[in-house]
């Protein structure tokens, strides 16, 4: 749910309402537009990639919830960030926006916030549900007015695995899903390092590796060629994880 507070964040009030950029964009317009047709013939097209995840309650609340792949990013500045609470840690919104801008983990707590119990798949095979609140990612975007050419959000990671960094990337349909949100905080607590502190996306029509933890950088990108090996993740790029991972 969405509880409203009248913090500002970043260069000015984030809003719920609609950004003009936003709709603008040629992929939202195509999104607005079959929703359009589809209230219109069947109710089936707009729920496809629209619909919620379901969601569960708190007594559904894994017990223990796994930590994978990396439990930590390791890099000097990372751990200079971690051992002061993330305090000057800021997180940076750029690439294809006209109003670029960086947000601490105050004014990230201080925005909108959304609560959700949900269920990380993970294609190694486990499940585990837990409580995530956070900012909704739509937001931040509309207050950075997202430019009309962007089709992807590109979440820029502090971990790596041998050198090479973990980053991972979405397309405007699940960027601006209502489930999608970054969160700071797990079953109620401030998100531990092993989750992905200071922040980790959540995008919960998505399979585990979806969820980038230890996010530093979303980037908005008219097309994933030339990011890192070009197939919009760590993974993809090197096994056969697809892109699309919805579930
Ligand atoms: N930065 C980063 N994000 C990541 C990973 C990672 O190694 N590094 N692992 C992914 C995988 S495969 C899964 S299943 C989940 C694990 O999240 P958890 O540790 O909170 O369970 O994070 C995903 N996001
Ligand atoms: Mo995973």
């Amino acid at each position: 749910m969405i509880s409203r507070r009248n913090a500002l964040i970043g260069v000015g009030a984030l809003t719920l309402s609609g950004c003009d950029a936003v709709t603008r964009s040629p992929t939202v317009r195509k999104i607005l537009t079959l929703g359009e047709k589809a209230t219109l013939t069947s109710q089936r097209l707009v729920t496809d990639r629209n619909a919620l995840a379901p969601e569960f309650t708190r007594a559904d609340l894994s017990p223990r919830f796994r930590v994978n792949g990396n439990s930590t990013a390791t890099s000097a500045e990372y751990l200079a960030h971690a051992a002061n609470g993330f305090t000057d840690w800021k997180l940076e919104i750029g690439g294809k926006v006209a109003r670029p801008f960086s947000l601490s983990l105050a004014q990230l707590r201080a925005a909108p916030q959304r609560t959700q119990i949900t269920r990380q798949d993970c294609v190694e095979g486990w499940s585990a549900i837990g409580e995530w609140t956070g900012v909704p990612l739509g937001l931040i975007l509309r207050q950075a007015q997202v430019l009309a050419s962007a089709q992807y959000i590109v979440f820029h990671c502090a971990d790596d695995f041998s050198g090479v960094p973990y980053y991972e990337s979405i397309d405007m349909i699940d960027a601006l899903h209502p489930q999608t949100i970054l969160a700071h905080t797990m079953n109620g607590q401030p998100l531990p390092i092993g989750h992905g502190a200071p922040i980790r996306l959540r995008v919960e029509r998505a399979l585990g590796y979806k969820q980038a933890k230890f996010v530093m950088r979303i980037e908005a990108v008219e097309s994933l060629a030339g990011i890192h090996g070009g197939g919009g993740g760590f993974w993809e790029d090197r096994s056969d994880y697809q892109w699309f991972a919805g579930i």
